[in-house]
């Protein structure tokens, strides 16, 4: 790839601080944004910070000129007040989309998440996984959000070729937290090898990515993610002596029973 940019909104979160180590490359600019704070780049990283809200369209607009890709993490992480997931998660990505369009932007990978599904019944798709087009069954408003994230993306790249890809992130920690998780964990090393692979995609479309491990317990499946060139390295199965527990009959785990608009589970 030639020198190239990359827009990573919500760069100050948890998924965001993952990532930024582990996408640095000499032929790249992280342009990082956040309305947290952001730290300062280290020596020799090649890093821009820059201060801002997804809910604001004139930072947006600014913050996408140069930018060759957009990775947009921003947003509430969990279910939440819907007014504040409307502003934040669904305008908020509309917001991107719009300035992104604005500024030329060629590409947006779209952090939606495993709880735009969490409604589907594990093992409903039998051995292969639930395949990663599965439509949409939220758990929560949150859930809501990230499904209307999927559909903002789908219109950007039918209305103007933009290639999109939505990745429905199972768990993306440093480790599995539970045994849930030891079926969802996307590890953050295989995180930043599913970004390389939306980044590398020759033909814009639209697609919709599980973002997992090859999990021993895996319930999604991995076959939309391998055909743009995703191979994961890492399974949660190694942290499983310390997770015991039986999997839940639906996706989303305890977002399916938290009460709807206030903050729940992380
Ligand atoms: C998510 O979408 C959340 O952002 C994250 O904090 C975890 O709760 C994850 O899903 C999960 O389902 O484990």
């Amino acid at each position: 790839m030639p020198e190239h940019r990359v827009l990573i909104t919500g760069a100050a979160g948890a998924v965001g601080k993952l990532l930024r180590p582990r996408l640095i490359r000499d032929d790249r600019i992280l342009r990082l944004l956040d309305v947290q704070p952001i730290a300062a780049a280290v020596p020799g990283e090649r890093v821009e910070i820059v201060p801002g809200s997804v809910t604001d369209p004139a930072s947006m607009t600014a913050a996408c000129r140069d930018v060759d890709a957009i990775i947009h993490l921003g947003g509430l992480s969990r279910e939440d007040d819907w007014e504040r997931l409307l502003a934040i998660n669904i305008d908020g990505t509309r917001t991107i989309l719009e300035a992104a369009r604005t500024a030329g932007v060629p590409r947006v990978v779209l952090a939606s998440s495993n709880h735009a599904a969490g409604f589907r019944h594990i093992g409903e798709a039998g051995p292969g996984g639930l395949p990663a087009d599965s439509n949409p069954r939220p758990d929560t408003y949150y859930g809501v959000s990230k499904a209307a994230m999927e559909a903002l993306g789908s219109l950007y790249h039918s209305r103007f070729g933009m290639d999109v890809t939505c990745l429905r992130i199972g768990s993306c920690f440093e480790r599995p937290a539970d045994v849930r998780q030891l079926s969802l964990w996307l590890s953050p090393d295989d995180c930043a090898r599913l970004i390389e692979c939306c980044l590398a995609t020759t033909e814009p479309a639209y697609r919709v990515l599980w973002g997992v491990s090859a999990n021993t317990r895996a319930v999604v499946s991995p076959g939309a993610a391998e055909a743009i060139g995703y191979k994961s390295l890492d399974d949660a199965e190694r942290f499983a002596a310390d997770l015991p527990g039986t999997l839940p009959d639906l996706l989303g785990g305890e977002f399916c029973t938290t009460p709807l608009g206030r903050p729940g589970p992380m």
